[in-house]
């Protein structure tokens, strides 16, 4: 019956012409419709954001149809999956994004052109899917199109937290945080999925049972949530291939119901049944760690639970044993926030598949691959064993197996050598006895990465040299990236046409290797008026956003100089603002004939400070305070302005990237595990002002260090620097500047005495130590600004040397060598 059904429905498809098409008038008409239908408004009279609103609908019909393709041919092909687990994804907007990828922009731009509107006007009217916190979470966004784009079968899973990164408001120079509820106008990018839903169990107790011969372990929970799933499409640039990111919402269940209801509270019930939405409500606004908060565990597991069901589902779908599961599935942690998925793989496999301990444990050391994101150890996540033992009781056991096992195994192989054992045990004993996730990773992973070569060496040597020394083949690295649709086809479309004419093709869009071509032409005075053009007219459009942001007006003919990304004491912009008050500071004291030497600097810091971080908070202030006293001082003009750019995220930093000159990169040496805002400047042609830390290393060797400005101690010069601590001999220009913000040169002097302590002192990051050699990479920049045409030529190879760090890279990478995928076409 279903047979001759879908014969019939397949003929009125082909009837109907079912496919959507994409010239102009269809689009037109497309959107008209969704106008009148979807956003109920009259065709004859819409607004910009109805505008959008419906244009958004249009275009996720298309990606519905390939989204759907995608799927039957991944089905009939069953080919191995890859299931990419992130507890966050910065995915910004996604309008511009899409059309390009589907290679519809121009039409799109032309149909809404013959309705009357602009393309970017319409586009300006998306808010920003901020999912996640930083750098991390923008990988995982540009992994994402990476794996759509290079047609490999995957599913990426995550939060659809209704809260995403906090909004950054700054009032008299404090930040304020306020909440980001993205989804107030609606989220065109989802498809709701109310029949896919999961139920995800917590707290309750374990008990034994004697099912068929066998001694099984049955936990009864305390609480059971559902977990629906939003899909978000992925497109592919250049392919029909769309994956799907799936984003799980938490709804009350009814089985939970059926409970309450019959103790007669009926009010009651029904309010506690909202408060369980509340479990992926919000985004956790800290990057650094989220120690033993009970809600960020709910999320995790909920998260977890929710994908491994699905997963086995899907593979239960087409196979009848589990044979085959570790040829067909392999799944990567982004970073430890996932792992709790290990356990709960092996709880469904033993629990309910009944596999057995031995045969599910195999799997799981052949489907897991973990990538670790961090390199201090006061970052490594860690549970404490009550939290987990109340509200997971059934995992705990879990891991408490795995890990007798594992320690067997151990003492097998090095002996009794229990300082040894206690470091690598995943169980951590002590005040406040807790998991250490990454240790669960390692162990159940058969691959271990690392963000970039350092970081991996880091790792290797320091932060898991133990497990490296018993286990050396797990450890790898695959160096990050970031891509180049996002990156510059739809953030600098100047730059993007121009790349595309000078090398005669577009297809350095897929196939990045191309973008070496330019090198041939980094001469070129042809070539260099056109970059600098590119470049001009960028910068118009950022100085545009910053008079409308601040009033302020900046030259374009000024250095833009830009270091946005997350406030971070190890970050450094510190060092930064110190830097410009010394800049201030020598203009000030110049004579007018050395004044005309000067090199006109406009610098640009933004990034959000984690709510909870004092001393991050207090940099920010310390930037409006010095902003507000340089910007208003007549006697300096256009020589120098500071600007703090507020609430920077995804749209922002596709403004800003493209219209910087310098951008600065100055961790101090061995804290940034790899770094992706360096790659995304690079791409851009912004010359980098960095220390030799995270990817920055391997930057170097692509452009070479000529093309760039490096300052700073050196990795293994810095724990000498340290042990020298406060008798460090620091630059006398250090020591003045920082006295200039002591007595209150730009006020809230008692404010910013314990900023000041921090650097003065123990100075943990080495700020006096780099001051000196920072003062002379700046003077390095200034002086090449001034020849324009070193500085372009330098600007063509930073774009020409870039494509090492394009994400498609990282991706073929990860996918033969740690996966094991291969790409699966859906045929056009
Ligand atoms: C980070 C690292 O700090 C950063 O150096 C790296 O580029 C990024 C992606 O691998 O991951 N780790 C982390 O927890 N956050 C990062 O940005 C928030």
């Amino acid at each position: 019956e279903s047979a001759e059904k879908r014969t019939k429905a397949e003929r009125m498809f082909g009837l109907l012409d079912g496919f959507l098409k994409n010239d102009s008038i269809s689009l037109q008409k497309d959107i008209l419709h969704h106008v009148a239908y979807t956003v109920a408004r009259s065709p004859f009279s819409f607004d910009d954001f109805e505008a959008y609103q419906a244009l958004a609908h249009s275009v996720r019909d298309r990606l519905i149809e390939r989204c759907h393709d995608t799927q039957i041919y991944f089905n009939n092909k069953d080919p191995k999956r890859l299931y990419f687990l992130s507890l966050e994804y910065l995915m910004g907007r996604s309008l511009s994004n899409s059309v390009i990828n589907l290679g519809i922009r121009d039409q799109y731009a032309d149909a809404l052109n013959q309705l009357g509107f602009e393309f970017e006007v319409v586009a300006e009217q998306e808010g920003d899917a901020a999912l996640g916190n930083g750098g991390l979470a923008r990988l995982s966004a540009c992994q994402m199109d990476s794996l759509a784009t290079l047609d490999y079968p995957v599913w990426g899973y995550g939060l659809r937290y209704q809260y995403g990164l906090f909004r950054q408001v700054i009032v008299d120079g404090f930040q304020h945080e306020q909440p980001d509820y993205w989804l107030n106008f609606g989220n065109p990018w989802e498809i709701e999925r109310v029949h896919v839903s999961y139920t995800v169990k917590f707290y309750g107790t374990v008990k034994e049972e004697l099912r068929n011969g066998e001694n099984c372990k049955v936990w009864e929970p305390g609480e059971i949530v559902e977990a629906v799933a939003y899909d978000n499409p992925i497109p592919g640039y250049g392919t029909r291939n769309t994956i799907t990111l799936r984003l799980w919402a938490a709804k009350p269940s009814d089985q939970q119901d059926m409970e309450s209801y019959n103790t007669g509270d009926y009010i009651n019930a029904v309010l506690n049944r909202h408060g369980l939405e509340n479990i992926s409500s919000i985004l956790y606004p800290d990057d650094r760690s989220y120690q033993g908060k009970e809600l960020r565990l709910k999320q995790q597991y909920f998260f977890v639970s929710a994908s491994v069901q699905d997963i086995i589902r899907r593979f239960k779908d087409t196979h009848s044993n589990f044979d085959e599961f570790p040829e067909k599935v392999a799944l990567q942690l982004n970073d430890t926030h996932p792992s709790l998925a290990i356990a709960e793989v092996m709880r469904l496999l033993v629990d309910v598949e009944h596999l057995g301990w031995d045969r599910a444990w195999d799997m799981v050391c052949k489907i897991f691959s973990f990538t670790t994101h961090t390199v201090s150890r006061e970052g490594l996540e860690k549970i404490p064993v009550d939290l987990l033992s109340s509200l997971l009781p059934r995992h705990l056991q879990i891991i408490y197996d795995i890990n007798f096992n594992f320690m067997e195994e151990l003492k097998k192989r090095i002996g009794l050598d229990y300082d040894r054992l206690s470091r690598m045990s995943i169980i951590e004993e002590g005040a406040v006895k807790s998991i250490r996730m990454a240790n669960l990773a390692i162990v159940c992973s058969h691959t271990v990465n690392g963000v970039s070569r350092v970081h991996s060496e880091l790792l290797k040597t320091r932060l898991f040299k133990d497990f490296y020394e018993h286990w050396p083949h797990k450890f790898h690295y695959k160096t990050n990236g970031v891509t180049q649709r996002r990156w510059i086809v739809v953030s600098n479309p100047g730059l993007s046409s121009l790349i595309s004419k000078w090398l005669g093709t577009e297809a350095w869009i897929r196939n990045i290797d191309l973008l070496t071509v330019l090198q041939e032409h980094a001469s070129d005075p042809d070539l260099h008026r056109e970059w600098k053009m590119v470049k001009k007219v960028n910068k118009m459009r950022l100085a545009e956003y910053i008079e409308a942001m601040s009033g302020l007006k900046v030259s374009i003919d000024a250095m833009f100089d830009v270091q946005t990304k997350r406030i971070h004491e190890y970050k450094r912009q510190l060092l930064n603002i110190l830097g410009i008050i010394h800049r201030y500071d020598c203009i000030k004291n110049m004579d007018s004939k050395d004044r005309k030497r000067v090199v006109p600097r406009v610098c640009i810091i933004g990034g959000k400070a984690a709510p909870g971080y004092e001393i991050a908070k207090k940099i920010i202030k310390l930037c409006y305070a010095v902003a507000e006293k340089i910007n208003d001082d007549s006697d300096i003009g256009d020589l120098l302005k500071l600007v703090f750019i507020p609430d920077y995220n995804v749209s922002v930093a596709e403004l800003v990237i493209p219209g910087a000159d310098l951008s600065q990169h100055l961790s101090t040496a061995g804290h940034e595990a790899s770094g992706t805002g360096s790659m995304k400047f690079l791409m851009n042609g912004c010359l980098l002002l960095a220390t030799e830390d995270g990817s920055t290393i391997e930057i170097i060797e692509e452009i070479g260090a000529d093309n760039m400005f490096l300052f700073g101690a050196k990795l293994h010069e810095v724990p000498a620097l340290r042990e020298e601590g406060p008798s460090l001999k620091v630059p006398l220009q250090f020591s003045r500047v920082v006295r200039m913000i002591r007595e209150g040169h730009f006020g809230y002097e008692d404010y910013f005495k314990s900023l000041c302590d921090t650097i003065e002192g123990r100075d943990h990051y080495l700020l006096g130590a780099d001051f000196g050699s920072y003062l002379e990479a700046q003077a390095a920049a200034d002086k090449v600004f001034v020849d324009q045409e070193k500085w372009t030529r330098m600007s063509i190879l930073s774009t020409a040397g870039s494509g090492r760090f394009s994400s498609d890279k990282t991706i073929e990478d990860y996918a033969e060598k740690t996966w094991g995928i291969q790409p699966c076409r859906c045929p056009l």
